[in-house]
């Protein structure tokens, strides 16, 4: 069914349900071509006079019924209409039959099919493509569920409460919107524990999963484990059904979702082995396990009264399950890792013309704002709040908000009021947080003088889409401060910046101290702290805030390249010296150490270039930047070869936080070795590997290098039937692959046979990894933009959700010369000229369009 126009939709036109659904009641007789849907829902008027408005899209109506008897509902492009006039004016039942077609839904929204089982994604306005019913987040109700098929494993929400050959019957007590509604019907095997509440609640746990992939779920089952206990331990949170289920199925257009009791996963956070997985995705499928758990509380007892809402349980949760990961492995290494991200992804998007608040005002296609702002962001104002009212009153908020909104559909207003109710605090100039969009720049100035050291904060937030004048926020800024021999004399504390500029006095100081400013990264914004090499070395070496050490070591090393880029400068020894030190000091946990030898990434390099007013030139950054590899790689000649053989792990592989730091730290090494020896300890590398993280580092490595082909071959060779594994086959060539041959080694993965590019991870792996090689995406002739924008066209009509997201490859288009951004701006008209596009991608492209 084609879209239905295009329309605005504006949290200023929130207006409540006029009815509330005491019970909903579904029948599923599943058939790929033909499946039936028949809905009974107990519907109580809430206001008189009340048209009965339900979504719907793309459903074949057979009947309808109020009380018994047919209506005459005429379906249009969005839903249906009973008009008040024809209703009861009590309490009523709405019967529906509907027939929809799951094996044509490429769109993975709704209910679909993937490897031949039944699955349904309904955040966040899916349901509507399943029947008839108010599709928003604020009508809630408990849901019973029958499904027909001789599928053997039959799946919903909720505790089974009946099942016989061809059937099963599950009850959802807890009343819940829509969009947490999920079935699942297929051929699975599980993978089963079992948790016992600390209130005594026995709970069955499943990692359902294909035959034959039962071998690779431990590690999900454990994590999940690992997150029940956090949850109690720390929030005090309890789950509330005796069983809980997460499916794993290989389409999916995102990581997860948090359907209440029956969690659906992408395979790919689910199946990890030694052999299959890296320990990025062993620590990823802990969080995102953790994270679609956590939801249990923070998102489906306490749901969002609207989409505007969507931070209210996505910043929260992903604060959550950052805590989380902290906890289980290091909180240091952890922030770090969420900085990165949050540059990378959220700093990129504030930049661009896709920049909008943590809580947008409107939008087209909600699809869309499943943002690194509303995510990432989101949590950074949760920490925020939490530096400002401190660990005691954040408890006491939490535990407010629990009692106070339980069963409910809230709204941030209700969240910061429970703050201000629980601290006494007025958060009115906080919320602006959540309306105003773009990263804040913070300059510091010191002065010194009379033994009075003086810091002075301003801040300045630039205009972005539609915001061209902004206030001054409420920014915690934690600042310590050291003694030039390293000891600290101020230890953390948080300044309140309000002002547009203001000023902190210290006293009492001996001699002038080193400030130590923005602790933690205590807000998302933009340093500007001048401050010269030597100094950032002494940071990086005497900090006593791990992230501010190795924010140091990051801020000298793109001091350092950007002077390279910029005037071919070489580079410098203080930067060369730090990390030499860094190397050598065995003290230091290897997994911050790997952290600290990363260089800043090439697209972080455009957006800080272009921040300081200099058009970036993809390809000298991409030069510059291998130079400095290539300088550090020389002058830890002696040190990188022996740290790489002590690094070596003897005995079974293990996933944990310590020995993936020291692999992590010891491929770090590879890969400066790399660059001078012409590949040598890569094959050697290769050879020994042992895992999957290795293989992959070393692979890389090689490819680089300029080798790799015969090892690229035996890769697939051994791993052609496993769509992970070869996931991951497909990306890796793209992103080692020189700028120049970048888009013909993607062209040309395009062309195999096996790339099912209507499966979502293996367009990713294809075109998202094209998009994230910097120097290859923005070759000067156009060819990355071009193919980029001629597989968006393709996927669109196919999956426009997956396509949309992708298109944010050209959202950094102002950064670049007037010829790359005409090439950009080309290739984005002829995707929004198409004809028939998505309301989603049309969306995104017309946003990126207008700038
Ligand atoms: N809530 C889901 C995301 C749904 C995305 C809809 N396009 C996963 C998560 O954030 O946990
Ligand atoms: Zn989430």
């Amino acid at each position: 069914m084609q879209d239905a126009a295009p329309q605005t939709i504006h949290l200023a036109d929130y207006r409540p349900y006029p009815f509330r659904l005491a019970e909903v009641d579904l029948t599923f007789r599943l058939a790929p071509g033909a499946t039936r849907v028949l809905s009974r829902i107990r519907v109580e008027p809430l206001a008189s006079g009340a048209d009965l408005r339900l979504d719907g899209e793309g459903l074949r109506l057979i009947s309808a019924r109020i009380d018994g008897a047919p209506v005459a509902a005429v379906p249009d492009a969005t839903g249906l209409t009973v008009p008040a006039a024809a209703l009861p004016a009590g309490p009523f039942l709405w019967e529906a039959e509907v027939e929809i077609a799951p094996a044509a839904n490429t769109a993975l929204e709704g209910l679909y099919m993937s490897g031949g089982m039944y699955c349904t994604q309904c955040e966040a306005e899916g349901f509507r493509k399943i029947t008839y019913y108010p599709d928003r987040p604020d009508v809630m109700a408990p849901f019973r569920v029958r499904i027909e098929s001789d599928m053997p494993v039959l799946l919903s929400n909720g505790n089974l409460v009946a099942e016989g050959v061809g059937w099963a019957e599950w009850h959802d007590p807890w009343p819940k919107p829509a969009y947490l509604f999920a079935l699942v019907a297929g051929d699975l095997r599980a993978h089963s524990g079992s948790f016992t509440t600390r209130s005594g609640r026995k709970v069955a746990l499943n990692i359902w999963v294909r035959p034959r992939d039962e071998d690779r779920c431990d590690w999900a089952l454990q994590s999940l484990i690992r997150s029940m206990k956090w949850d109690e331990d720390v929030y005090g949170r309890e789950y509330d059904l005796d069983i809980f289920n997460i499916v794993a199925v290989d389409d999916f257009n995102m990581g997860a979702m948090e359907n209440k009791g029956l969690n659906i996963f992408n395979s790919k956070l689910v199946l990890a082995s030694p052999q299959t997985a890296t320990d990025t995705d062993y620590e990823r499928i802990e969080a995102v396990i953790a994270h679609e758990y956590f939801h249990n509380w923070t998102g489906n007892r306490i749901t969002c009264r609207d989409w505007f809402q969507l931070c209210l349980k996505e910043g929260l949760t992903v604060y959550r399950d950052q805590q989380f990961t902290g906890d289980m492995r290091s909180h240091a290494v952890k922030r770090i890792e969420d900085v990165l991200v949050l540059r990378a992804r959220q700093f990129r998007e504030d930049g661009g013309p896709l920049a909008h608040p943590v809580r947008p005002e409107s939008f087209v296609e909600i699809n869309n704002f499943y943002t690194a702002t509303v995510y990432e962001k989101g949590a950074e104002l949760i920490g925020m709040l939490r530096a400002l009212v401190g660990d005691d009153g954040y408890a006491r908020a939490l535990d407010l908000y629990f009692d106070r909104h339980d069963g409910q559909a809230c709204t941030i207003e209700d969240w910061l009021k429970v703050f201000e109710d629980a601290t006494g605090r007025d958060l009115a100039q906080f919320k602006r947080w959540y309306s105003q969009a773009g990263t804040p720049r913070i300059t510091v100035q010191e002065d010194w003088q009379d033994g009075r050291f003086t810091l002075t904060l301003a801040q300045h937030l630039p205009p972005t889409p539609g915001q061209p004048d902004k206030q001054p926020l409420h920014i915690p800024v934690a600042v310590g401060l050291l003694n030039p021999n390293g000891d600290e004399v101020l230890p953390t504390r948080v300044l309140e910046l309000t002002e547009a500029s203001q000023s902190f006095t210290f006293e009492g100081l001996a001699a002038r101290p080193v400030a130590s400013v923005l602790r933690g990264f205590s807000a998302p914004v933009i340093l500007e702290h001048p401050q010269d090499d030597a100094t950032r070395a002494f940071l990086l070496a005497h900090d006593t805030d791990p992230f501010n050490r190795w924010e140091a070591g990051r801020a000298l090393a793109k001091q350092v390249l950007s002077r390279m880029v910029r005037d071919g400068a070489a580079a410098a020894p203080d930067w060369l010296d730090a990390m030499a030190r860094l190397v050598r000091d065995d003290a230091l946990d290897p997994a911050f150490r790997a952290l600290a030898l990363r260089l800043p990434a090439e697209d972080d390099m455009a957006q800080t270039l272009h921040a300081a007013g200099i058009v970036p030139d993809p390809d000298r950054i991409h030069r510059a930047r291998r130079q400095m590899a290539e300088a550090l790689a020389r002058h830890l000649a002696h040190d990188l070869p022996a740290l790489w053989d002590r690094l070596r792990q003897h005995g079974p592989f293990s996933p944990d936080a310590a020995s993936a730091g020291a692999r992590a730290l010891r491929n770090a090494a590879l890969a400066l070795m790399s660059r001078i020896d012409n590949g040598s300890h890569a094959a050697e590398a290769w050879a020994q590997a042992d895992n999957m993280t290795d293989k992959m580092a070393a692979l890389g490595c090689l490819i680089e290098a300029g080798h790799g082909g015969p090892e690229i071959a035996a890769f697939a060779a051994e791993w052609a039937r496993d769509r992970l594994v070869m996931d991951k086959w497909f990306a890796l060539q793209i992103a080692h692959a020189a700028p120049s041959e970048a888009v013909a080694v993607a062209a040309r993965l395009t062309e195999r046979a096996d790339f099912d590019w209507k499966n979502p991870n293996r367009f990713r792996a294809v075109i998202g990894a094209l998009s994230a090689n910097h120097a290859g995406f923005h070759q000067a002739d156009g060819s990355g933009y071009r193919l980029v924008a001629d597989w968006l066209i393709r996927l669109d009509p196919a999956n426009p959700q997956t396509a949309a997201r992708m298109s944010t490859a050209f959202e950094t288009l102002a950064r670049y010369d007037a010829d790359r951004q005409e090439l950009m701006r080309a290739e984005l008209s002829r995707i929004a000229a198409t004809p028939g596009l998505s309301r989603d991608l049309a969306e995104m492209t017309g946003r990126m369009l207008k700038g």
